[in-house]
């Protein structure tokens, strides 16, 4: 058997899609409409206490083309806290002008390719902390899609030695970095979680970016032979502002 990689886990992550019935939510009266939009501005003014507090962080980001209209990623302590808070959306009078799209739960994830283990214990070191228990950017652009590494006859990446994958992987931690500014990472882990090894969150100023670092990446030995890829969404920040705006009639 292969050398396991040993990884980090923080924060446990959901990814919460949703779509807007646009006829139910234009019938609907002044008065529930207003309701509505006060209560949603509540459920998101709560995630400033959950981030002063250190307890997870929460973002929402419109979404574009038919796959969902809106999405929240949610991160959080405990499972238990990220079911609280999607179960605390459901329970919103705007939750019943939306329909669930898709849903991703994952577990934000540090793996050891690229760390020189110095042998303290790795939870005392700030920075490895902040990149296990991320604020979430406010960045105009998301882009999240899962994926595999693929496990075939000829190309498993799981019957790879330790040396091979660590190899592998500085290569592509090269062309991440060489995007350092321009795009932000969040890897999370989801293997016995969801239906896919990994959730791939980025955000950027510049969606156009997304496009060049996913492709550049595809040319990568770590993504031409092993990535597999599920559905890619995109989208923009939402603020509360904007998600007004976007539910203004
Ligand atoms: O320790 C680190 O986080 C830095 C090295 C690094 C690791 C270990 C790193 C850097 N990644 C790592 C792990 Mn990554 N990453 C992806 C994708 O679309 C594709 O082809 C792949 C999707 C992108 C766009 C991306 C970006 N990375 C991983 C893993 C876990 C692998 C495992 O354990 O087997 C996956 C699935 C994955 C996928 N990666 C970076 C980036 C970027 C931008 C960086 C540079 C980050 C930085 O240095 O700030």
């Amino acid at each position: 058997m292969s050398e396991v990689a040993t990884t980090l886990e923080g924060w446990y992550s959901l990814h919460d899609f949703r779509s807007i019935n646009w006829s139910a939510w234009k019938s609907a009266d002044d008065e529930d409409r207003a309701m509505a939009l006060d209560e949603l501005q509540a459920f998101v003014q709560e995630w400033t206490t959950v981030e002063s507090t250190n307890k997870g962080s929460s973002t929402a980001y419109s979404i574009v083309g038919q796959k969902a209209d809106f999405m929240f990623m949610h991160l959080r302590e405990t499972l238990e806290d990220l079911n609280a808070v999607e179960t605390a959306f459901n329970k919103t009078i705007f939750a019943q002008y939306t329909t669930k799209a898709y849903s991703y739960v994952s577990i934000v994830e540090l793996s050891n390719y690229m760390s020189s283990a110095n042998g303290g214990d790795p939870m005392d070191n700030p920075e490895i902390v902040a990149r296990l228990k991320p604020i979430l950017p406010k960045n105009r652009y998301i882009c999240f899609y899962p994926m595999n590494k693929k496990r075939e006859l000829a190309d498993n990446w799981y019957m790879l030695s330790m040396d091979e994958r660590r190899a592998l992987m500085r290569t592509h931690s090269l062309i991440g970095r060489s995007y350092a500014g321009k795009v932000k990472q969040i890897i999370t882990g989801s293997v016995g979680l969801d239906d896919w090894e990994w959730g791939v969150t980025l955000f950027s100023e510049d969606a156009l970016q997304f496009k060049k670092l996913v492709y550049e990446m595809r040319f990568d030995e770590v993504s031409a032979r092993y990535g597999e890829f599920g559905t890619f969404y995109v989208g923009s920040l939402l603020s509360e502002q904007s998600f007004e705006d976007m539910l203004k009639l």
